[in-house]
């Protein structure tokens, strides 16, 4: 059994970018995991743990989640693609962005030179950790990876997403390691609800969803992920919300939450392995817009320890959403020494 904790990241990722070519102009830039990545060199924790090689996911591992046409239109070539009957086609229109660029909606640019090599790079990446973990040969880990997975669906990117790492890892390790990983729980701290993994498991009783995010009484993007969403036919029960509406929260709040619902829920289920959609834009240094809560970077790292107790600690988090470069980088640190342990 290692010892090691495994930690994911190719520099690759950070090219994902706007034809505007414009950082500024998007909140979701490659300085996010060039941030993340640099304070844990700077921490030793690079040499501490084991970096996985970086691999592009398959198409037949992008299919698990994605349909056939939206696979190929992402993953291959938009421009391409252009040429395929409309009706065909998985987005309505390109929306021209006030900064020049071109994209799915207002906050999901797309470039045809960069964004497939690193959304399949992040998907890839995430499931290389994730396998060796279920393998046992990396006691845990920690995927600094963009874009970001959770909002998007089988056939809709949305939220800067584009493939939706976590929910794609879970389908492989269901697939590749029915024993190891018969009971997965994915566990998602990011300040928004992951609807795209959640709908992709409504059904699954052998993946819980459990989110912890701002709602707003509907009215946070993306509007869903309130308490009666809890799964459907066979997985009913196995979808678990946590939605916050009204004052900023802090982390009494989050603790409560967390003792209260996840941590027994968790206890109920047993999961044979545990992984997170480690948003950290909950943190405290996000406008109103971008989160507007206030939890500290301790708590993530606090969350991440507790979450160590279950699955015999096959535990691997990935990066979401999460914008402020001071405090997600703290974060993101916290988290490592808590895997590290
Ligand atoms: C991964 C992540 O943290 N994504 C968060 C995206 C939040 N974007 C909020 C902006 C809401 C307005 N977007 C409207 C798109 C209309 N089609
Ligand atoms: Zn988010």
């Amino acid at each position: 059994e290692s010892r090691v904790t495994g930690l994911a990241y190719d520099s690759a990722m950070a090219r994902h970018e706007c034809v505007c070519g414009d950082s500024a102009s998007h909140v979701e830039h490659g300085g996010r995991v060039q941030s993340i990545w640099a304070r844990l060199m700077e921490r030793g924790l690079t040499i501490k743990c084991e970096k996985v090689v970086a691999k592009k996911a398959t198409l037949e591992q992008l299919k698990l989640v994605h349909t056939p046409t939206y696979t190929t239109f992402f993953a291959v070539s938009p421009t391409a693609c252009l040429k395929m009957e409309a009706s065909a086609l998985p987005v309505k229109s390109f929306v021209q962005l006030p900064c020049g660029g071109i994209g799915v909606d207002s906050d999901t640019y797309f470039n045809d030179a960069s964004t497939q090599t690193a959304a399949r790079i992040a998907t890839g990446s995430l499931i290389e950790l994730a396998s060796q973990v279920a393998e046992s040969r990396l006691k845990n880990g920690f995927a600094c990876i963009r874009p970001p997975g959770h909002h998007a669906e089988k056939d809709t990117a949305m939220g800067f997403c584009f493939f939706n790492n976590v929910a794609i890892t879970a389908r492989y390790l269901q697939q590749k390691y029915p024993v190891q990983c018969a009971r997965i729980a994915i566990v998602d701290w990011d300040v928004h609800h992951g609807n795209g993994t959640q709908l992709c498991f409504e059904e699954d009783p052998f993946v819980l969803y459990l989110s912890l995010h701002r709602h707003d009484n509907g009215n946070f993007f993306p509007g869903t992920g309130s308490v009666v969403e809890v799964g459907k036919g066979a997985g009913k029960g196995f979808t678990v919300n946590v939605p916050f509406s009204g004052d900023v929260m802090r982390d009494n709040d989050y603790l409560a939450a967390w003792r209260g619902i996840v941590l027994p829920v968790l206890e109920q289920y047993q999961p044979t392995f545990v992984l997170v959609s480690a948003g950290f834009d909950a943190a405290h240094g996000h406008p109103n817009a971008l989160g507007g809560y206030e939890i500290s970077p301790e708590l993530f790292g606090y969350m991440t320890r507790s979450l160590m107790n279950f699955a015999n600690g096959k535990v691997v988090l990935a990066l979401e959403g999460g914008y402020d470069l001071a405090s997600i980088s703290r974060a993101a640190e916290l988290c490592v020494q808590a895997l590290c342990g």
